[in-house]
């Protein structure tokens, strides 16, 4: 179901967030959302994201799509139609600001993402945010996460998949045995390996993103 928020601009795609996010207080990004002449970039990375890819994009608020100057898909060599099904939203759906590109070979998860920041760096972005394809990510409150990088308050922000108020990791998509271990890990307070929702400043981007080996990366 296509949902209207407060002051939001006309999306490019009915938005359709999940049903957690619908009454949030994060719903209303109109005010969060301004760029403030920042050029900020999402890369949504994509591996046999066929079933998830359209409603992930739905799940981007007015407010953002209008903010944001690109959002490229990065295919990394999926299996899927992945590839044609993008190329297919972006022609059909008539929409400028996003950009589909496929590599020859599958990376990997940290190879797709620091091909992806290198883009964004090398188009001179200012902030990058990772989004993941398989909508494991919560797109409706990506304003909420920039925000603070644009206003100049933080250089990296990071969301958790660990919180409770919108459903919880499981509910979210995190298979069991990655609960239970990150569970465990936690009570052995072993620092939290599981975050998410990653946004950088484009230094810091820079610095995730070394050109040197296949990365180890926030998931
Ligand atoms: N598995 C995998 N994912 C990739 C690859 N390249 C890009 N991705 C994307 O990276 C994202 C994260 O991969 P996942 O395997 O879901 O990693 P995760 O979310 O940390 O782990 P789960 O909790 O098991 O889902 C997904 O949206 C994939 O589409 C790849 O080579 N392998
Ligand atoms: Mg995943």
């Amino acid at each position: 179901m296509a949902v209207q928020t407060g002051d939001a601009l006309p999306s490019p795609l009915p938005f359709e967030p999940l049903p957690a996010f619908r009454a949030s207080a994060l719903q209303d990004d109109s005010q969060a959302a301004s760029c403030h002449g920042k050029r900020i970039g999402i890369l949504v990375v994509t591996y046999n994201a066929v079933t998830t890819l359209m409603k992930v994009l739905k799940r981007i608020t007015p407010n953002v799509w209008a903010n944001v100057e690109e959002i490229a898909v990065f295919d990394d060599a999926s299996q899927d139609a992945t590839y044609e099904l993008a190329m297919g939203i972006k022609a059909l759906r008539e929409l400028p600001k996003l950009t589909v590109l496929r590599h020859p070979r599958n990376l990997g998860y940290g190879g797709n993402q620091k091909a992806g920041y290198r883009y964004f760096l090398q188009k001179g972005f200012d902030i990058v945010i990772l989004l993941h394809g398989d909508g494991q990510y919560a797109p409706e409150i990506l304003a909420h996460l920039y925000k603070p990088i644009v206003n100049g308050e933080a250089d990296a922000v990071f969301g958790s998949r660990m919180m409770k108020a919108y459903g919880g990791p499981l509910k979210g998509g995190m298979p069991l045995y990655k609960y239970v271990g990150n569970r465990i890990l936690s009570v052995l307070k072993t620092p939290r390996w599981i975050c998410a929702l990653p946004s950088f400043t484009a230094a810091i981007a820079l610095i995730v993103s070394p050109r040197s080996a296949r990365s180890i990366s926030p998931t």
